[in-house]
């Protein structure tokens, strides 16, 4: 036994038929630790309250009650205020995060970590049973968290709803999460600076109907905005399209100049406006964009000035490939073409921006 003091969150809603096996499940992994178990319910009406009381006879459970809010990641956070260990785990009530994974979590923080993610995508992990409309749209998620939110990157899984983590990583933190992905709060805003992931087996649900909809694909979104503009990651996306469009009148303008004034055939005098805007787009870029993110020494200047002209390079690449694929194989009109041409190399160079030139 450590000296830890664990508190799991579980927040329910309609879980009358899962809440007994889990609890048991738990209590039986944590046997030999101090423990506390938070079930946050959010006025069920299938008769869960009336369960969980009874289990509150029985094992160390707490049943809180919120009369008047909907929503996972709220109620989670209500528990946090009630969970009196230094070390909180957060779990969901329908058997689909296997209890006994709580064993290999708390042994990851006992092991030093201040954050472990019971993760689906690392090996030895996954959702067997799912759809492949449901993976599509998870490792889709996936990737836009860690696109746009770099932080997130730390973990392969940090849409998780199963972790554990030392409870000071909370301290004056304020979380204002949307929807169901606490975790993704957690990581962007929290102050964990040892995260692990530990693998499991996301079961299918045993009991009771899933609170899935539509709906929560756009409280995701919308989070995912949030957490960029809290983070300053919608600033920087917007002066890198900012940055971009100067480079366009970078570079019609010295087009014009060598070509018109300097006497130079358009076709040769087109590749150093080419490279003029791409030195111009770098250099406001680095002292910008990047600004938090560059190092001071000269070398590596150059050095990011070469990895972003081989991503230009390959984005310019991309951008004609796709015009000349969408006009000529597909059919479509081909200012439509250049457009999407544009777009996609636009993603190109950012993601590219941010995880080699900028890294
Ligand atoms: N307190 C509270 N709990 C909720 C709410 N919505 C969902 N939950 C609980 O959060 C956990 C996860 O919800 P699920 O509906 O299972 O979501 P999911 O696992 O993504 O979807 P399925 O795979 O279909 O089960 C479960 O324990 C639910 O009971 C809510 O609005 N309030
Ligand atoms: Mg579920």
């Amino acid at each position: 036994m450590g000296d830890n003091f664990i508190s799991i969150v579980i927040p329910t809603y309609n879980e009358r038929d899962n809440i007994v096996p889990l609890v048991e499940r738990i209590s039986r992994t944590l046997n030999n630790h101090n423990y506390e178990i938070l079930l946050v319910d959010d006025n069920s009406q299938d008769g869960t309250v009336d369960v969980a009381a009874k289990l509150a006879e029985k094992y160390p459970v707490k049943v809180l009650v919120r009369a008047n809010e909907r929503g996972l990641a709220t109620a989670v956070l209500h528990g946090f205020k009630y969970a009196r260990g230094n070390v909180v785990g957060v779990m969901d009530a329908d058997l689909q995060h296997p209890p006994e994974v709580n064993a290999a979590l708390l042994k990851a923080i006992e092991n030093g970590a201040d954050m472990v993610v019971a993760s689906r995508y690392i090996p030895g992990g996954g959702c067997p049973n799912w759809g492949l409309t449901r993976r599509i749209i998870s490792k889709g998620a996936l990737s836009l968290a860690h696109i746009f939110l770099p932080s997130t990157r730390q973990v392969k899984d940090p849409m998780s709803g199963y972790f554990m983590f030392r409870r000071d990583g909370l301290d004056q933190v304020e979380f204002k999460p949307i929807g169901y992905k606490i975790l993704l709060e957690m990581l962007v805003m929290g102050k964990f600076q040892h995260v692990v992931e530990v693998p499991f087996i996301f079961e299918d649900r045993s009991s009771g109907a899933s609170k899935m909809k539509a709906r929560q694909q756009i409280d995701y979104l919308k989070h995912i905005f949030s957490l960029m503009r809290r983070k300053g990651e919608l600033k920087r996306l917007l002066r890198f399209i900012g940055v971009g469009l100067s480079g366009v009148i970078v570079n019609e303008g010295i087009l014009w100049i060598l070509t018109d004034l300097v006497g130079i055939r358009y076709y040769i005098s087109s590749l150093g406006a080419i490279e003029a805007s791409i030195i111009s787009n770098f250099i406001l870029n680095d002292y910008f964009t990047f600004a938090d993110r560059r190092t001071g020494k000269i070398g590596s200047f150059f050095s990011r000035l070469l990895k972003f002209n081989v991503v230009c390079a390959a984005g310019a690449a991309i951008q004609y490939g796709i015009l000349v694929l969408l006009t000529s194989v597909v059919g479509i009109n081909y200012l439509i073409s250049n457009l999407i041409g544009i777009l996609i190399a636009f993603i190109w160079n950012y993601f590219f921006s941010l995880f080699w030139t900028w890294k």
